[in-house]
């Protein structure tokens, strides 16, 4: 039975990925860092079938020890500080884990097992200020986030891995991917939350940051089979991972309340603590290679993902209130 080691199996596309890795029939191993609060309620389903291990992107030791003692033959590296809006206020915290934790978790593979085969969650957030529209692997990035910066060096330290020690190391170029599973503090997720609360009643108001910026939306679900993809593949390579659609946060918002019978503009106030010091303003990305090469393309279109979302959020609320 192949294993894997998932870290960062307690976030979104951990959970997913846990799951589907379990319907190949993989044995699956999380690791988890200490929390005074337990936070598994994305695996709580699953938890039985999997093994989660105590460690930390920002102690090397730890990484060493859960290689050694688990031997995993994948390793998908999708811990991170992933919340762009938090790298500004803690940079150098952002910079550690989710840049310079990727080159202790190489190095551990590299002292451990150098024929694991390794996947680094890169963003299309390193494509910032775009200079190329639609993004492709290719095209050069220009970061505009402390978080951006962190994932240029986690994919370049992950390319150099890869030419310098001939590691199986590649890295998915992953446009924003959503799902019911998503954190609150993100814009989508933000969103269909308040939606519901404000369809069941339980608040009237929406504050939200800059609204005409332009992401490239899927479905997580869908994202983490293309990362099991790529490691299945006899040369490592990187892959954009997109949709090839663009729409406006204002879109999102407009679909999500229409869904519900209901005019966001009754609801929206703009408030500037949610505006950036430096915005990406236009994300699309060119997914013909993973296509191509990797057979990947997304099921669930833009619409469904908002109305999956949505359901899921007022069904969440009800059960709870
Ligand atoms: P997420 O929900 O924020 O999950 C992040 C995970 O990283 C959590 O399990 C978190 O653990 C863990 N983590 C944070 N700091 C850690 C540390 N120092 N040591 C060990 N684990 C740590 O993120 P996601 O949306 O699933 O994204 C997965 C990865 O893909 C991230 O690297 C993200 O930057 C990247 N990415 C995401 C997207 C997207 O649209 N979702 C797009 C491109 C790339 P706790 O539960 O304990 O906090
Ligand atoms: O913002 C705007 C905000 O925080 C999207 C992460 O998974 O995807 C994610 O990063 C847009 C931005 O995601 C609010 O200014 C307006 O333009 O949902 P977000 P993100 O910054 O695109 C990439 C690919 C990753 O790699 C990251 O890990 O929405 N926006 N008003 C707002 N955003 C938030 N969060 N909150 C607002 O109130």
């Amino acid at each position: 039975m192949p294993k894997a080691l998932i870290t960062g199996i307690t976030g979104q596309d951990g959970s997913y990925l846990a799951e589907f890795l379990l319907t190949q029939g993989y044995e699956v191993v999380g690791m988890v860092r200490r929390t005074s609060t337990v936070n598994f309620h994305r695996i709580a389903e699953i938890q039985d079938q999997i093994e989660l291990v105590p460690g930390d992107l920002g102690d090397q030791i730890s990484l060493i020890h859960i290689l050694e003692q688990h031997r995993p033959q994948e390793v998908y590296n999708l811990a991170a500080q992933s919340f762009v809006q938090t790298s500004w206020t803690q940079p150098v915290f952002t910079g550690d884990v989710t840049g310079l934790g990727v080159t202790r978790l190489l190095d551990a593979i590299r002292i451990v097992d150098p024929g694991i085969r390794f996947y680094q969650a890169s963003s299309s957030e390193m494509f910032g200020k775009v200079v190329e529209v639609p993004q492709r692997e290719s095209t050069p990035f220009y970061p505009r986030s402390p978080y951006g910066v962190a994932k240029v060096y986690g994919h370049w330290i992950t390319i150099n891995y890869r030419e310098s020690y001939g590691l199986h190391a590649t890295s998915g170029i992953l446009f924003n991917h959503e799902s019911p599973r998503r954190g609150r503090e993100f814009v989508t997720r933000k969103i269909t939350n308040h939606v519901a609360q404000i369809k069941l009643g339980l608040t009237d108001e929406l504050r939200l940051g800059n609204l005409d910026a332009q992401r490239d939306w899927g479905f997580a679900g869908d994202y983490v089979k293309a990362m099991w993809l790529m490691l299945q593949q006899d040369e490592p390579q990187d892959y954009v991972v997109a949709t090839g659609e663009t729409h406006s946060v204002e879109e999102f918002l407009r679909v999500a309340f229409e869904y519900v019978n209901l005019d966001w503009h009754d609801y929206v106030i703009q408030d500037p603590r949610y505006m950036r010091p430096a915005e990406v303003d236009l994300l699309v990305g060119d997914p013909s290679k993973a296509g191509a090469n990797l057979g990947w393309e997304p099921a669930v279109s833009f619409t469904e993902l908002v109305k999956m979302m949505v359901d899921a959020d007022i069904e969440l609320l009800k059960v709870s209130s």
